[in-house]
């Protein structure tokens, strides 16, 4: 009786899996892993393409309605300036910088994830005051590449910070090398970032780390301008995605 039941427990994780289509040996986002009994904020190995693994960033505390609060995977982080995003075209398809600070996960990561299966998206913003924002979305996905890796966002709810990026909705993304937007000129170019530019942006994750308020430096800073004005670059921008069920 023990035994059988020794033997049972060493296969219970892939037994007890949410939708069976991935183990918790692969997961396939931070979800699976929060959803196995994993409650610690975090670097995982997470399996969005089958195979392979990709590192990434879980976050598993967040404030906010219970049911919101784990299995967060985060795809951008902003925390110190220590990593450069003004990048080509095949670091942001890729995905660069340290996984344990700023990072972006990638385009073909992005565009895996969310092609088959539901997102929402939360934007979490704090200034150098000390003052927190956020805004989450009901509904997140990337097209592939063939359409331009093109943002899909909706579903607004605010956090005290106002809705960027509902206007950025349908747009492609845009690198310095790959210009994609609705601008005459390159909003990449002129803003210092790769972003699913419009002509040109509401706000700007991925541009320069400007350490606060610089008004000689227009929306060239990681802005959200609906909660600071363009001026104002965040201490801290991070967005995060988790499946809806
Ligand atoms: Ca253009």
């Amino acid at each position: 009786m023990e035994k059988t039941a020794i033997i049972l427990s060493a296969f219970l994780p892939v037994i007890l899996c949410c939708d069976c289509s991935h183990s918790v040996d692969k997961p396939f986002d931070c979800s699976d892993i929060y959803k196995s009994g994993q409650n610690l904020s975090g670097i995982y190995s997470i399996y969005p393409a089958g195979d392979f693994p990709v590192w990434v960033y879980c976050q598993m505390v967040s404030e906010g309605k219970d049911e919101d609060k784990g299995g967060w995977t985060v795809i951008q982080r902003r925390m110190d300036g220590s990593v450069n995003f003004y990048r080509p075209w095949r670091d942001y398809k890729r995905g660069f910088g340290k996984v344990e600070g700023e990072y972006w996960l990638g385009l073909e990561n992005l565009y895996q994830l969310t092609r088959h299966k539901k997102f929402m998206l939360r934007v979490d913003l704090e200034d150098f005051e000390g003052r927190r924002g956020f805004a989450q979305y009901s509904s997140f996905s990337v097209g592939c590449e063939c359409e331009g890796y093109k943002l899909q966002v909706s579903g607004f709810t605010d956090g005290g910070a106002g809705d960027c990026l509902s206007g950025h909705n349908d747009l492609k993304f845009s690198t310095f090398d790959k210009d994609q937007d609705t601008h005459e000129k390159s909003c990449a170019k002129e803003y210092l970032g790769g972003f699913w530019y419009g002509s040109c942006h509401n706000t700007n994750p991925n541009g320069v780390y400007l350490w606060g308020e610089d008004p000689t430096h227009y929306a060239i800073g990681v802005c959200w301008s609906t909660w600071k004005n363009y001026a104002v670059s965040m201490k801290t921008f991070s967005m995060k995605i988790k499946r809806v069920s």
